[in-house]
């Protein structure tokens, strides 16, 4: 039974971003205990953090899974690898791949390997803003609505790009 509901944000600044994109969502898509159920448009933007590196593309999705949190975790890890990931140990670094996994469900959770809601959503116009497009009425962890936490990150230079991606 694929009874719970995951947010996954999806970004890229190397090597193709939109390209890079695209394929985690068909790798979700084909992962037999996950289930696809929507996903946003790609937006670009600015680099948060370190300023020489090339713009990113984000997006995120929506699925429902069978697995348990960590168990999602390693999937998503697994899909970095196969898409190229290194992980240079510098913070804020460009990556070829970078799948968060925003929240599960409700459940909050802090673990060496998992934290959740994702720690950095807030502050993040390019995590909101897709979520929004697909979970307008989404109550986040401070009961607050997710339109509120947007108005209050403010709305600098997030440009969404025209293309939807097709999952076939
Ligand atoms: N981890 C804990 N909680 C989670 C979670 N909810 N989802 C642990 C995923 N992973 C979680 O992640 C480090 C460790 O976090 C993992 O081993 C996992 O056990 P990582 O992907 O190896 O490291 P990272 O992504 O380089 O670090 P960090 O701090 O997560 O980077 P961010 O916050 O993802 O920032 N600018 C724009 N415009 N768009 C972007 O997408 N992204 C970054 C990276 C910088 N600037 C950006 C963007
Ligand atoms: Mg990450």
């Amino acid at each position: 039974m694929m009874s719970d509901t995951a947010f996954i944000g999806l970004g890229s600044n190397l090597a193709q971003p939109a390209e890079q994109l695209k394929g985690a969502l068909r790798d979700l898509h084909q992962h037999e205990k996950v289930s696809l159920q929507r996903w946003s448009h790609l937006y670009q933007s600015a680099p948060m953090g370190p300023k020489d590196q090339p713009d990113y593309v984000n997006a995120v999705c929506q699925v429902t899974t069978s697995l348990r949190p960590e168990e999602l975790l390693d999937v998503l890890q697994a899909i970095e690898q196969s898409h190229g990931r290194e992980r240079k140990g510098h913070k804020w670094g460009p990556r070829t791949l970078d799948l968060d996994m925003l929240m599960f469900n409700d459940l909050r959770l802090n673990t060496e390997r998992l934290t959740l809601p994702h720690y950095g959503m807030r502050e993040r116009e390019f995590v909101l803003v897709p979520l929004f497009e697909i979970a307008p009425d989404l109550i986040m962890q401070d009961g607050l609505p997710l339109a509120a936490w947007i108005h209050k990150c403010g709305l600098d230079g997030l440009k969404r790009l025209s293309e939807k991606i097709e999952i076939v």
